[in-house]
């Protein structure tokens, strides 16, 4: 397993926390470790899921992510 943070745009308040956890929980091959306001901290195997495919993810559901260095 691999970890990324994420940092995630569009997030304001515990509904925004609730939604990107369940679109990251909903992915195979991901391991969510926290969500706040503004960033998400993931597990993830990069055999099942790629990085690129979770951001993906999180566009589709309203939220634009990008992967903190
Ligand atoms: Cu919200």
């Amino acid at each position: 397993m691999e970890h990324a943070k994420l940092d995630v745009s569009n997030m304001s308040c515990g509904h925004c926390v609730s939604r990107v956890h369940k679109a990251l929980a909903s992915l195979s091959g991901v391991t969510v470790t926290s969500v706040k306001v503004g960033e998400a901290d993931v597990m993830f195997d990069p055999t099942l899921q790629s990085l690129a495919a979770v951001t993906a993810a999180l566009d589709a559901a309203g939220y634009p992510a990008k992967v903190e260095p």
